[in-house]
């Protein structure tokens, strides 16, 4: 039985989609209709109470949160290749940058644009100052937050400064720029890229 991601390209699940076919597993994906709100049916709900995707099915096995589906899929299928080993000392630097993207990324770029006030020492995004160069440090001096080695981290933490970066929402500093410009290359990311237009064009669906 293949591995099912709950999809809809103008979703996180569109990110999701380069993540399987880097993996190269047999995937399918099954649309679900955001604007008419299938994500909120009790069949959905069922998979995921917050009625959101991506969500991913494997067998018995159901996983939401984009870096939590990019990890699982890494460990499952890629382990030593897109995950370091569970006794390699990279393994740290891999999962920093992982849950960086969701925890202080997304939060923290939102919480600018949107104008938030917080208490920066309270919010465990902090500073938007700090988090962009906390992100600088990741990426000085290498092409990938593991050196040369291209892993998961990639396109959990490089899929989320693609989308700040085309939505505006991340200056576009050269070391930012650069980086995503690398990972759109990858042929995994290109194959994801036109199965998700490839959708767009047969749903008839427009970004906006
Ligand atoms: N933390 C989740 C966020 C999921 C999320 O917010 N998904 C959006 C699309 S990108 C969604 O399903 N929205 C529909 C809704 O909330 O009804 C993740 O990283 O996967």
């Amino acid at each position: 039985m293949s591995i099912v991601l709950h999809h809809h390209p103008f979703s996180r699940a569109a990110n999701v989609v380069w993540m399987l076919e880097e993996v190269g597993v047999p995937y399918e994906l099954r649309f679900v209709d955001m604007p008419k709100g299938e994500q909120k049916s009790p069949e959905f709900l069922a998979l995921n109470p917050m009625g959101k995707l991506p969500t991913l099915v494997d067998g018995e096995t159901v996983v939401t949160e984009s870096a939590a589906i990019g990890l699982y899929l890494a460990d499952r299928y890629a382990s030593g290749t897109l995950a370091p080993a569970l006794n390699d000392p990279a393994r740290g630097t891999y999962l920093r940058w992982s849950l960086f993207a969701p925890t202080v990324v997304e939060p923290g770029s939102l919480a600018k644009a949107a104008g938030w006030d917080f208490k920066p020492s309270q919010a465990g995004w902090g500073e938007y100052e700090s988090m962009v160069k906390a992100m600088e440090s990741a990426l000085a001096g290498r092409d990938y937050v593991l050196g040369n080695q291209f892993s998961m981290a990639d396109i959990i933490f490089g899929g989320t400064v693609r989308f700040m970066l085309q939505f505006k929402m991340l200056e576009a500093k050269p070391v930012f720029a650069k980086y995503a410009e690398r990972l759109g290359e990858r042929p995994a990311q290109k194959r994801a890229e036109a199965r998700n237009a490839a959708i767009m064009k047969e749903r008839g669906l427009v970004p906006s």
